[in-house]
C-alpha cells in the first residue's frame, strides 16, 4: 500500500488528477483484502459472451463468474491484480429485506473476477480503504446473474413474505480457492486464458499473487487517477486508453 492520503471526489481532485498525471506520483491506494473474510453481493447483467474488464474470454460467461469493487479490484480501468482470482461466496442474510432475510438453506458459488464494478456516488462497489460501503463492507462481488452456469432459483426468496424475489443486496461470506480446482470453467480450455483486443488483457488461470501470475494495475501502470470510468471516459488525454468499459450496474 502506498501511503497516498486518500482525496475527496470533488471535481477539483478530478481536475488536479488529470492535470498532473504525467507525473509519477499518482499511486492509487488499494484496497488490500483478506483472503477470506465477509462482503456484500449484488447481480449485474453480462452479456453471453462479453470480454469484460479483465480481457478474459467470451466463453468464461459460461461459467460463473463476477465483478469485483473498483479499490478491491486493484484498478480504475482495464485489467487489475483481483482478475482471474477464484472466490467461494456464500450467502447470509439479504438485510435490505424488511424484516431482514435469512435463508432456511446455504448457497455457494465459485467465480472467477472477469470484471471490474467501477466506483460511483453512492454506489455498492465505492469502498475506499477508509470508508467501507453503506453495510459496512470493503467488498463488494457483483455476480453475473442470471448466467447459463448458475441456476435461475439461485437466490433464497420467500415471495408469500416480502411481494418480490430479488433482494439485490446480500451479505456474504467469502473464501479465496484454488481456481484449477474449484472453479466450473477450470477443465474447459475455450474459458481460459485472455483475448487480447489490441486494449489490454490479462487473465490468469490462477492467480496466486506472486507478481509472475498475478496481473498489475493497468490504471497504475499508466498514470491513469482512479476516478469512475464515466467521467475519464469524457477526458480526450485518456479516452483512446481506456479498453472496455465496465458493464456493471451501478446501484
Ligand atoms: C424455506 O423457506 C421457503 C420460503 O419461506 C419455503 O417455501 C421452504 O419450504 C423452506 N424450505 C425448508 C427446507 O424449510
Ligand atoms: C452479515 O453476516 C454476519 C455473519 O453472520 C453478521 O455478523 C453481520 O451482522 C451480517 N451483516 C449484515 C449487515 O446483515
Ligand atoms: C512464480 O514465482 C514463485 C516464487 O518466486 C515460484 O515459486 C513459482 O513457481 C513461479 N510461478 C511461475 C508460473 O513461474
Ligand atoms: C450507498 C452507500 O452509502 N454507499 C457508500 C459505500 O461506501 C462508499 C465509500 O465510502 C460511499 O461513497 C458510498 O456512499
Amino acid at each position: 500500500m502506498i501511503p497516498v492520503p486518500l482525496l475527496v471526489h470533488t471535481l477539483h481532485f478530478w481536475l488536479v488528477c488529470l492535470l498532473s498525471v504525467s507525473t509519477p506520483t499518482l499511486a492509487t491506494e488499494w484496497i488490500d483484502y483478506p483472503d477470506d473474510g465477509t462482503a456484500t453481493l449484488t447481480h449485474y447483467t453480462l452479456p453471453d459472451g462479453y470480454i469484460a474488464a479483465c480481457g478474459c474470454t467470451g466463453a468464461s460467461t459460461q461459467y460463473p463468474t463476477a465483478a469485483m469493487s473498483q479499490y478491491a479490484y486493484g484498478s480504475s480501468t482495464g485489467y487489475g491484480p483481483s482478475c482471474g482470482r477464484c472466490f467461494k461466496i456464500t450467502l447470509l442474510d439479504s438485510y435490505t429485506g424488511t424484516p431482514p432475510f435469512f435463508p432456511n438453506v446455504t448457497k455457494s458459488v465459485v467465480v472467477k473476477v472477469t470484471d471490474l464494478c467501477p466506483a460511483g456516488g453512492a454506489g455498492w462497489c465505492s469502498a475506499t480503504p477508509s470508508k467501507p460501503n453503506q453495510s459496512g463492507k470493503y467488498i463488494n462481488f457483483d455476480l453475473a446473474w442470471p448466467s447459463a452456469a448458475i441456476p435461475n432459483d439461485f437466490f433464497p426468496s420467500d415471495q408469500a413474505l416480502y411481494g418480490y424475489t430479488d433482494f439485490g443486496v446480500w451479505n456474504v461470506s467469502y473464501q479465496s480457492v484454488d481456481c484449477l480446482t474449484d472453479w466450473a470453467g477450470a477443465k474447459h480450455a475455450a474459458a481460459l486464458g485472455s483475448v487480447d483486443d489490441g486494449s489490454s488483457a490479462c487473465c490468469p488461470a490462477n492467480p496466486t499473487g506472486s507478481a509472475n501470475d498475478t496481473c498489475p494495475s493497468f490504471s497504475d501502470d499508466n498514470g491513469i487517477p482512479y476516478v469512475p470510468i464515466h467521467l475519464l471516459a469524457q477526458w480526450p488525454p485518456f479516452a483512446h486508453k481506456l479498453p472496455q468499459p465496465g458493464h456493471c450496474d451501478l446501484r
